[in-house]
Parts: structure tokens; sequence; C-alpha cells
């Protein structure tokens, strides 16, 4: 269903350009992410909730308070109380999570095949500034800087939208896309975003790997939190002269060798494909789909990086290729994980399944319980989008919301467009009743006219 798989391809699209950075700089994590300290909540309790609220979390020992990330006081903010808890969980330091024990195998192809060569970075703060802020005095954006960065004040170095030259009214900006905590400040949307700063610091050959953030529509492939790692790579004119080959077929040849070494290291024998796309940040550029339930997955995009990048760094007489993989995707695929949500799932039937350096063992469902389906039709307003929909949607059912699906849509003699949408309702972990069901659809009525601007039909 193509209308659903938007975001999933934001960076491919033509008109996107984005490559934000941490200029935040990177917290050391001291504690690990099981510690992930989620204080219990001193905020009044004005309504029921599917959510703890959360009042503050631990970013590798640093707090970050609620009320600097969930803000009501500014009307850019767009971050539910539902993203802000999964702030520093960091899936992928946990080693006998999935996510975690793909991020090992992953480095040990690396390791194993380039002698080490591969810095590897995963504690890169995930707030990162859409702007090159000057703190003196600090800005609401600086409070997220570790006592390193606050040192170098007055003078805070971030990659951004603006240092690639992406158009203030760009799409890639939009709240609709992006979470923002204030109008220079996002929940980093890929690990991109931290190319220029690394490679400003001298790093020339590094992994990066993070939590990203994105307002998405919902299904099993898709979740607003989700786990990349970049890899990125510089040669120097020594390396391609001696090949006889033009710099950028030389580094796009060495890229594909590269990931093809690497799908084969984790999968063995598996279909995959190269297509061409778009990304602003590389050209040419690639992504790479595998065959899994009888489709084409999409998990990574790759290129050769603009030379425009690596001039920033005065890296103009070298070439570089970058990759970005959506570690879920690969994990669902090789641990087969039907859903997303199930790697946000506690439940012990889920994470007693995986041991530590174990890849691939194939994921036993405990239990498939059954969907329930309801749908809403509405008379949409121009300002209505899909993913504000689906926001308002997840934001009520948490992860009981496994897909939502445009069945119907049309537009009458009025000019006025109808949408009807699918919501299917399942919990992986028990089975929902109808009384539930319905309470939950009936907040979706409300909260979807109050706050969408809609009219129900
Ligand atoms: C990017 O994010 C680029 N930064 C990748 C890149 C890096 C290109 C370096 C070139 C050089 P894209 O938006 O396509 O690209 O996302 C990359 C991968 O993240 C996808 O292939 C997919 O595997 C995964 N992904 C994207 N959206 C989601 C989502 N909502 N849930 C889970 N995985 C996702
Ligand atoms: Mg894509």
């Amino acid at each position: 269903m193509t209308i659903f798989s938007v975001q999933s391809t934001i960076f491919t699209r033509a008109s996107v350009a984005i490559l934000s950075s941490n200029g935040l700089k990177r917290f050391s994590f001291a504690s690990s992410f099981s510690s992930n300290a989620l204080y219990s909540s001193p905020l009044p309790k004005t309504k029921k909730r599917r959510f703890p609220i959360v009042s503050a979390v631990d970013i590798g020992g640093v707090t970050i308070a609620r009320n600097d990330v969930v803000r009501d006081d500014d009307p850019t903010n767009n971050v539910p109380d539902s993203i802000f808890s999964k702030l520093g969980m960091q899936l992928h330091r946990r080693d006998k999570h999935p996510i975690g024990i793909l991020k090992n195998a992953i480095y040990d192809y690396f390791d194993s095949n380039y002698a080490k060569q591969f810095e590897k970075f995963e504690d890169l703060s995930p707030i990162v500034t859409t702007k090159q802020v000057k703190c003196s005095p600090p800005s609401k954006a600086c409070i997220f800087l570790s006592p390193i960065s606050v040192s170098n004040f007055p003078f805070v170095w971030c990659q951004n939208f603006d240092d690639v030259l992406v158009p203030a009214d760009h799409v890639s900006r939009s709240l609709n896309d992006t979470y923002y905590v204030d109008p220079q400040t996002v929940l980093r949307c890929h690990t991109s975003a931290h190319q220029a700063e690394l490679l400003r610091e001298g790093h020339r050959r590094f992994l990066v790997t993070g939590d990203v953030y994105r307002r998405d529509s919902i299904d099993s492939t898709h979740y607003p939190v989700f786990h990349q790692m970049e890899g990125f790579c510089v040669f120097s004119p020594e390396d391609w002269n001696e090949s006889g080959k033009d710099s950028t077929l030389y580094a796009a040849e060495d890229l594909k060798k590269c990931l093809e070494g690497l799908a084969r290291h984790l999968f063995g024998g598996v279909e995959m494909r190269w297509v061409d796309t778009y990304f602003p940040f590389t050209e040419p550029s690639f992504e790479l789909e595998i065959y899994f339930k009888e489709d084409w997955l999409e998990v990574l995009g790759c290129g050769v990086t603009e030379q425009r990048i690596l001039k920033q760094s005065g890296l103009e007489n070298n070439v570089a290729w970058a990759f970005g993989l959506g570690l879920e995707r690969l994990a669902m695929v090789l641990f087969d994980i039907p859903d997303i949500r199930l790697f946000w799932s506690d439940d012990e039937r889920f994470t007693s399944q995986f041991k530590k350096g174990e890849l691939g063992v194939k994921f036993k469902p405990f239990s498939k319980y059954p969907p329930c389906y309801k749908d809403i039709s509405f008379w949409i307003s121009e300002s209505f989008t899909e993913n504000n929909f689906c926001e308002v949607v997840r934001g009520i059912a948490g992860d009981l919301v496994e897909e939502v699906k445009l069945i119907d849509s049309f537009t009458n003699k009025k000019g006025m467009t109808s949408h009807c949408y699918r919501i299917v309702f399942r919990s992986m972990e028990r089975s929902l009743t109808d009384e539930e069901v319905n309470d939950l659809q009936s907040k979706v009525r409300d909260e979807v006219q109050r706050k969408l601007n809609v009219e129900l039909r």
C-alpha cells in the first residue's frame, strides 16, 4: 500500500534535502540502556491515560525532564509522551535484544573485514538542532548539552538543515514529518544527522547507531521510533588511483561490495536487489531490498557522498560512501519477527527467546490474538494529514494499534473530501475485549474531531 510507505522513503524524494546533525555533542553513556531511569510521575493525573507519564528520562547519565521536551508552551512542540518515554531506551545497546544482537553482528563483519578501521558511535544524543546555535546565555536548546559542550560556550557547532541549504519551507522540516522540541531542536530522524559533525571532528571511517524518530504511518513495518546504523567511509586518491577507475565509480563499487558482503554475512543466502534512487546527500544513490514474506522490503539507503559535504570538512580531494540501514527491518527478516511493535515488548515470552551472540534464531510467536477492525469516516479539512491522524490513534491506543489503512476516499460535488480509515486493533500479548476496543474507538472519534478539525460522518 504505497500511501503508507511515504515516510520510509522521505529522504529519497527528489524534493527532499535533509542533513541535520547533533551539535549537542555526545553524552558518555555511563549508565546502560537497561538503567534508563524512568522516574515515576509527579504530574497531576487529570484523566485516565493509557501511558504512564514519565517525568524524566536518563540519556547517558544526563537527566532530561519531560517538561523540556513535551511542551505545552511552544506551538511548535509536537512530541507526545509516548515518544518522550522512548528516549534513552537504546535497544541497540542491549546484547540480548534482537536489535543489539544484529548491531553486534554487523560490528563483527566490519571488524573482521576492515581490520577495525571503522570507529563506532552509539551514544550520540538523539536530540539535535536544526541550526547552528549560539548559546550565550544558554538557550532552551542547550539544556541538553553535556558538560563537555557546556564548556565550549558560547559556540555550539551543529550540522543542520541550514548547513545543507535546505530551504526554509522545505517538506523535510515539516511538523508533519518530524518531532520538534522547539523551532531549533528536533528528535533526529536519521543517523545521517551525525555525518558532518563527525567529519568535522576528524573521523574518516565510522559506524553510527542510534534511535531515530519520525511521525509516520502505522503498519507492521513502520514505527515512530526505530534504529538506524550509518556507515561512512572516506577514500584518498591513492585508493582509487591504483584501480584505474574514476573515484565515484570506485566508491560506488566498493560500497556495493561491502553491503553485499554484509548481507551474506547476516543472511547467508537471501534474495536481494539494488534499486536506483535519490538522496540529497549522495550521488549516485541506491536502495537495497530483500525478499521477505512474499514482498520486497527496503532495508537500507546508500550512495556516494555529495562532494559539498566533504568540502565542508576540507576533504575536497577525497571521495566517500555512506549508507543508512534500518535495523528493525533487517532484524524482522533475520529473526522472523512479524510485527515491528514486538521490539518494544517486555513480555518474557518475547525477550526470553533471544540470546547474546545468537543471530537469526527464529522467533516463535507465542500466540496470535484476534484482530478487531473499526472504521472511521470523516470529511477532511485542508490541514488534514495522515501522519497527524496516525499520531492521534497512536496517542490513544499505543501499541494496541496494528495498522491504519485508508480504505475509501472520494470528493463530493461541493468539493468536500471524505476519508474512511480502517483501524486494526490487536494486542500482541492478550485478547482485547469488545468493551475495551469500543472505548478506544470512541476516544479516537472524539480526539480526531477535537484535534484535527475534521467532520465525522
Ligand atoms: C535515510 O534515512 C537515509 N539517511 C539513508 C542514507 C544514509 C542514504 C546515508 C544515503 C547515505 P530512508 O528514509 O530511506 O533513508 O531510511 C533508511 C532505512 O530506514 C529504510 O531503508 C528502512 O529500512 C528504515 N526505515 C525508514 N522508516 C522506517 C520506519 N518508520 N520504521 C522502521 N524502519 C524504517
Ligand atoms: Mg528509503
